[in-house]
C-alpha cells in the first residue's frame, strides 16, 4: 500500500489535503498507515537527525528522549485563541479573535511554513474506533514527533480512515512554523518564537489551526483542542459533557465497584489520582482514563464516562515508584520522554524519581549535571508518553464503547488554604457552583502565568470552547435533564494541599487520598454520614482512616476545619470572579452565592 491518498475514497479529504499542501508547499505528503514498522522509521529517522535519542534497549525497551526548544516547554494559553463569530460567545476568560480576520492573518504565515519538510496525514480517532461516541480527526503536522505522539495518545492511521468512509472529520492543521531554505540544516527542536505561536480554534466551523509550536497541547490537537475545546462546544449543542476529568474505578473490600471522574488543573494530580494504589487494605482501584472525560447519560439513566485517549501524557517530575508506581511502570517501555534528563548510561532522570542524578546526566537544556551543581536537570512541565494498554491498573473497561457508570464526580485544585480536604455538595445546581469557583496555585503546565491562586473552574479555565458563564449553564441544564435525579452523580470538591503555618504539607496525598476515597465511596452507597457546615457536608473525623498515617487528631481537624472569617474573604473573591461574566452568569449560581453568604453570616 502507498502512504498517499490513495488510502482514501473520501474526495473532501483528499481535496482539503491537496489545498493544503498548496498552502504550505512540503516537499512532499505522506499519508499516515498507523503501522509499527512506519512508527520505527519514523523514531529511526528522527534519532539520525539528531531529534531523538534511542534510550537503553534493556532498561527501557523501545523509548525515546527529546529535548524541546527553551522557548517551547508548555502550553501557551497567552497565543490559545477562541474564534466565534462573535466576540461575547467566546466570553471573559477566552482570547478571542474575528475568525476572518484570523484566518488572513494565520494564512499568511501557513504559506510556505513546511518548504523542507514533510506533510504527514494523520487520520485519528478520539474514543474507541468505531465507537457511536468517537469523534475523527485528521491532524495535518511538519512534526514527525507529532505523529509518533498522535499514535500513542489515539487510536491513528489506516484503520481510521476506513471507519471514516466518507463521513465528517475535524479538521487539524499543524505545523511547527520553521521552513528551511534549500541546504538549509534543521534545529533538532524547530518551532517559531513564542509571539509567534498561533493555537487557534473555530468552534462553530469545528476547525483547529495551530502554528509554532510542537509541545503537547499545542501540538498534538486531539487533545485539548479537540477533546475539550472543540469536543466542548458540540457538546454544550449534543447535550452531553466534556471535561478535563479522570477516570478511575474504585472497588471497595465487599467487591462493588463505583467509578469516579474527577476535574482537577493541570499538574494538580489527575494522572496520580487515576492510577493509585491505596493504602487502605481490601480497597483497589482501576484506572479508565488520567485527563479527559466525556459523559452522556445512559439507556438505565446514569451517567456513563469514556476516555476519548489512548495514552497518557504525563508530568515526570516527582513521579515515583514511591508516589505513582502504576504510572512508573506504564512508562517503563515504548515510551517518549521529553525534557527530562538523560543519564550517561541512555536512562532518564528526573527530581524525585526516587534515586540521585548520576552525575554526567545531560539536562533538558543540554548542559552537563555534576554534583553539587544547581542546573535544572527536568524541565517542571518534563513529560511522558505512555500507553494506556501498558499501564497494570488499566480498567478492563477502559474500552468499553458504553463507557462507565459515573457515581461521583470531584474537583480540586491547590488550595495551601481555606478549602477542607473534602466536603460535600448538597445537590448538582451547588454541585456546579463549587466547580465553577475551584481555585489553585498555578503550576509549569502553562508558560507565562503569575504565580499565587487563580480561578480555574472545572479545571476548563485554558479549555473551555465557548462563553464560560455558558458552560456553567450548560452543567446546570444537564443536572436538570437528568432521567433520574436519583442517579446524578454526588459531586465533591478535594484539596490533597492544605498546607499549615511552617509550609508542611498536612495531607501525606498520593496512595493516602484512598482514605479520602473511601468516605467519597461510602457516601455514595448510603453509608457514612456528612456533616452540615456553611460550605457543604463535611465527613465525621472518625470516618477518615487515619490509621498508620503520620497524620494527628489535630491535624485531621485543621484538615476538616471551616473558618468562617477565611470563607467570608473566599466568598468576595468568589464574587470578583464571578463580576466577570457580567448577567451572563446563571442565575442558579448567583443563588448558591448568596445561599453561602447567608450561611457564613
Ligand atoms: P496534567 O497532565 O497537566 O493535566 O496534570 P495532572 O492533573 O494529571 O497532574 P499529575 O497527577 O501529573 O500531578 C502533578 C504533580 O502534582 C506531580 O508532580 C505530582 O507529584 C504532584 N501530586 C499529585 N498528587 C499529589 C498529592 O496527592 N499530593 C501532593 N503533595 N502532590 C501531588
Ligand atoms: C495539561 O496541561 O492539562 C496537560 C498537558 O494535560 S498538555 O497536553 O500540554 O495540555
Ligand atoms: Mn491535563
Amino acid at each position: 500500500m502507498a502512504n498517499d491518498q490513495s488510502m482514501t475514497k473520501n474526495q473532501k479529504l483528499i481535496d482539503w489535503v491537496n489545498e493544503w499542501a498548496k498552502i504550505c508547499q512540503p516537499d512532499s505528503v505522506y499519508w499516515v498507515d498507523g503501522s509499527e514498522a512506519e512508527d520505527k522509521k519514523l523514531f529511526d529517522q528522527m534519532v539520525a537527525s539528531g531529534m531523538a535519542v534511542k534510550l537503553d534497549e534493556k532498561k527501557r525497551p523501545n523509548s525515546y528522549y527529546f529535548q524541546s526548544d527553551p522557548s517551547d516547554v508548555a502550553r501557551v494559553e497567552d497565543r490559545t485563541y477562541i474564534c466565534t463569530p462573535k466576540k461575547e460567545d467566546a466570553g471573559p476568560t477566552n482570547n478571542w479573535a474575528d475568525p476572518a480576520e484570523m484566518k488572513t492573518l494565520m494564512l499568511g504565515k501557513y504559506k510556505g511554513c513546511m518548504k523542507g519538510r514533510t506533510m504527514y496525514v494523520i487520520p485519528y480517532s478520539m474514543g474507541p474506533l468505531g465507537s457511536t461516541i468517537a469523534h475523527i480527526g485528521i491532524e495535518l503536522t511538519d512534526s514527525p514527533y507529532v505523529v509518533v505522539n498522535m499514535r500513542t495518545m489515539t487510536r491513528m492511521g489506516k484503520a481510521v480512515l476506513d471507519v471514516l468512509g466518507n463521513g465528517e472529520f475535524v479538521p487539524c492543521v499543524h505545523t511547527v512554523g520553521a521552513p528551511l531554505a534549500p541546504g538549509q540544516k534543521d534545529k533538532a527542536w524547530p518551532c517559531a518564537p513564542i509571539e509567534e505561536k498561533y493555537i487557534t480554534h473555530f468552534p462553530v466551523t469545528k476547525e483547529i489551526w495551530s502554528y509554532g509550536s510542537g509541545y503537547g497541547g499545542n501540538a498534538l490537537l486531539g487533545k485539548k483542542c479537540f477533546a475539550l475545546r472543540i469536543a466542548s462546544y458540540m457538546a454544550k449543542q449534543d447535550g452531553w459533557l466534556a471535561e478535563h476529568m479522570l477516570i478511575l474505578g474504585l472497588t471497595n473490600p465487599e467487591g462493588k465497584t463505583k467509578y469516579i471522574a474527577a476535574a482537577f488543573p493541570s499538574a494538580c494530580g489527575k494522572t496520580n489520582l487515576a492510577m493509585l494504589i491505596p493504602t487502605i487494605p481490601g480497597w483497589t482501584v482501576k484506572c479508565v482514563g488520567d485527563d479527559i472525560a466525556w459523559m452522556k447519560y445512559g439507556k438505565d439513566g446514569q451517567l456513563y464516562a469514556i476516555n476519548p485517549e489512548a495514552g497518557f501524557f504525563g508530568v515526570a517530575p516527582f513521579t515515583s515508584m514511591e508516589t505513582n508506581p502504576n504510572a512508573m511502570l506504564s512508562c517503563k517501555s515504548d515510551t517518549i520522554y521529553t525534557n527530562v534528563g538523560l543519564t550517561p548510561d541512555k536512562d532518564i532522570w528526573w527530581d524525585g524519581i526516587g534515586v540521585d542524578c548520576p552525575e554526567g546526566t545531560i539536562t533538558w537544556k543540554g548542559e552537563k549535571y555534576t554534583k553539587g551543581s544547581d542546573v535544572q536537570v527536568a524541565h517542571p512541565n518534563a513529560r511522558f508518553t505512555a500507553r494506556a494498554n501498558n499501564c497494570p491498573a488499566i480498567d478492563p473497561a477502559w474500552e468499553d464503547p458504553a463507557g462507565v457508570p459515573i457515581s461521583a464526580i470531584l474537583f480540586g485544585g491547590r488550595r495551601p488554604s481555606t478549602v477542607p480536604l473534602v466536603y460535600e455538595a448538597r445537590d448538582w445546581n451547588h454541585g456546579t457552583f463549587m466547580g465553577s469557583v475551584v481555585g489553585s496555585e498555578v503550576t509549569a503546565a502553562a508558560i507565562g502565568l503569575k504565580a499565587g491562586v487563580r480561578r480555574d473552574p472545572f479545571a476548563m479555565l485554558p479549555f473551555c470552547g465557548y462563553n464560560m458563564a455558558d458552560y456553567f449553564g450548560h452543567w446546570i441544564k444537564v443536572g436538570a435533564a437528568a432521567p433520574d435525579k436519583n442517579k446524578l452523580p454526588k459531586i465533591f470538591n478535594v484539596n490533597w494541599f492544605r498546607k499549615d503555618n511552617t509550609g508542611r504539607w498536612l495531607w501525606p496525598g498520593f496512595g493516602e487520598n484512598s482514605r479520602v476515597l473511601a468516605w467519597v465511596f461510602d457516601r455514595c452507597d448510603g453509608k457514612a454520614k456528612g456533616i452540615e457546615t456553611p460550605i457543604g457536608l463535611i465527613p465525621e473525623a472518625k470516618d477518615i482512616n487515619v490509621q498508620g498515617l503520620k497524620v494527628t487528631a489535630e491535624d485531621l481537624k485543621e484538615l476538616l476545619n471551616v473558618d468562617k472569617n477565611l470563607w467570608k474573604d473566599e466568598v468576595v473573591l468568589i464574587k470578583e470572579h464571578y463580576a466577570r461574566f457580567g448577567d451572563r452568569l446563571p442565575k442558579e449560581l448567583a443563588a448558591e452565592l448568596e445561599k453561602l453568604e447567608k450561611n457564613l453570616a
